[in-house]
């Protein structure tokens, strides 16, 4: 920082004008600012005068009317210049509004000079902004306004983004952990905005630039204080949300092993909702009230992205059955709300909407048993929950094993060996033989009649069609 130079005030002092007004104004003013009984005060009112003066009593100040046609500026500044002695020389307009010109002459060592050049090369300003830059302790004042404004308009920031109702309903438990950083966060953005703005507008209004003040502020080159300050709280902040993070992340993991599940199923541009425990496929989601489902969830083709914005939870739902993604919450209330893919998946991606349907246990109960009719449109749907129903998944599988029966994997437009040694395409009349009269056509390697024989009686033509399809779909 630029040292004030010490100046000790002057001690024979000259005005030249022409004015007598000029010149009692100023040696009144001088006697007052000055006026220690020491400074010696004289006044010349023509060209010649103050020359002679200036030559045989060797003032340190002389103040010169700019205004004064009398005093010929060039002729006293060249003795000005030519001169040894210290000296200053001020011109004084009192019409222009302008600044005061000093000359200023000094004899100086190399040393001094050296310093001399740093100090006017550092700032020309400097001597000024020496009296306009506040002390400490105004210093202290304006943090404090500006702490005070801070504080202030944070908390109107906070109560306008948590009054004007950003987010929808909280309609899971888990909504509420979720809200309780999106609140945290609220306070951040507003605290930050107010940081910003009120330092901003403070120093655009309070900080102006004066009228024939300085051009420039002081020129400041690092701060330890602030450089630690903007380091360890941002740190500070991060860690805390972080921290608040984790905990959350890990309270809306709680797993419930009551949990109801549902697999998901969601492609361009549809969700498939099936409930495995009760062999419903459904294309909107429905939900009992105050238990946690458990949501496992798979792509047929890109990206998508399951979130209910009332629910707060989201999942991207991948392609390929290793990336079986799995969602839990528990919905709080009953109503309807919507499942929107959240991940930008193609053409009708705006679109991808399902009614999502929470309702009181009882009415969920109901519903199950509705569906579990003929209700599903899917056959090979129906078909699956009819051979849950019907029991033929004591003996046979899905996923390639052969157990009292062979399984169903890969069997349709498979070639089958007889136990009588012929081969055969396995086709729908097959499958249709094989299951109203199993003994009409015995696979290598099984018994016979173990097979019941009588579900031509117990199933209708619209149950072994649609156990055909679900045969057909399992390759
Ligand atoms: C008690 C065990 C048992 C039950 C229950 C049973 N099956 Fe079978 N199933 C068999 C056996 C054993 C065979 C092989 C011998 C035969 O064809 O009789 C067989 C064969 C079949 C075949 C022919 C498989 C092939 O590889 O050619 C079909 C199709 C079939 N069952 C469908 C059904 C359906 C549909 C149901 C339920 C509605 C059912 N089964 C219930 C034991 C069973
Ligand atoms: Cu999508």
């Amino acid at each position: 920082m630029f040292k004030a130079e010490k100046r000790t005030p002057p001690q024979k002092v000259l005005i030249a004008s022409a004015n007598p007004l000029f010149g009692r104004g100023l040696e009144r003013l001088i006697t007052r600012r000055w006026g220690d009984g020491h400074i010696q005060i004289r006044l010349a009112s023509e060209m010649s005068e103050t020359l002679s003066i200036l030559t045989e009593w060797g003032p340190d100040l002389v103040i010169v009317d700019y205004d004064d046609r009398n005093i010929n500026r060039a002729e006293f500044l060249s003795h000005f210049v030519a001169g040894e002695k210290p000296m200053q020389v001020m011109m004084v307009s009192l019409q222009a509004s302008g600044a005061v010109v000093v000359y200023d002459r000094r004899t100086l060592t190399p040393a001094q000079a050296e310093d001399w050049l740093d100090l006017q090369w550092l700032s020309p300003q400097t001597a000024e902004m020496d009296h306009s830059m506040p002390k400490r302790s105004s210093n202290m004042k304006h943090f404090v306004i500006v702490g005070v404004l801070v504080v202030v308009l944070t908390l109107v920031v906070n109560a306008i983004l948590t009054g004007i109702g950003i987010l929808p309903v909280e309609a899971a438990t888990q909504a509420a952990v979720i809200d309780r950083l999106f609140n945290l966060h609220f306070f951040f953005i507003a605290f930050l905005f107010s940081l910003i703005a009120v330092f901003l507008m403070y120093s655009v209004v309070v900080w102006r630039k004066k009228a024939g003040g300085p051009d420039e502020g002081a020129n400041f080159s690092g701060s330890n204080r602030l450089e630690i300050a903007w380091t360890v709280f941002p740190l500070a902040a991060v860690l805390v949300v972080s921290y608040l993070g984790s905990v959350a992340l890990a309270d809306i993991q709680k797993e419930d092993p009551d949990a109801l599940e549902v697999q998901v199923t969601a492609g361009q541009w549809f969700w498939s909702f099936e409930y495995p425990e009760f062999g419903i496929t459904s294309s909107s989601l429905y939900l009992p009230v105050n238990r946690q489902v458990l949501l496992r969830m798979s792509s047929v083709d890109v990206i998508h992205s399951f979130w209910v914005p009332e629910f707060r939870v989201k999942q991207d739902v991948l392609p390929g059955e290793n990336f079986v993604r799995e969602l839990r919450f528990t919905p709080s209330m009953t109503g309807e709300f919507t499942v929107r893919c959240a991940e930008l998946c193609g053409g009708a991606h705006a679109y991808m909407n399902s009614p999502v349907i929470v309702m009181e246990p009882t009415a969920f109960d109901q519903w199950l048993q509705d569906e579990s009719g003929v209700t599903v449109s899917d056959p090979a749907a129906r078909g699956l929950s009819v051979v849950k129903q019907t029991g033929c998944v004591a003996c046979h599988t899905i996923d390639g094993s052969n157990s009292v029966g062979p399984t169903w994997q890969g069997l349709f437009g498979k070639e089958e060996t007889l136990v009588d040694g012929s081969t055969v395409v396995v086709d729908e009349t097959y499958l249709h033989t094989a299951i109203v009269n199993p003994n009409a056509q015995v696979p290598e390697g099984y018994p016979p009649n173990v097979m019941p024989q009588n579900y031509e009686q117990l199933l209708d033509e619209q149950d072994i069609a649609d156990i055909i399809e679900y045969i057909k779909s399992i390759q």
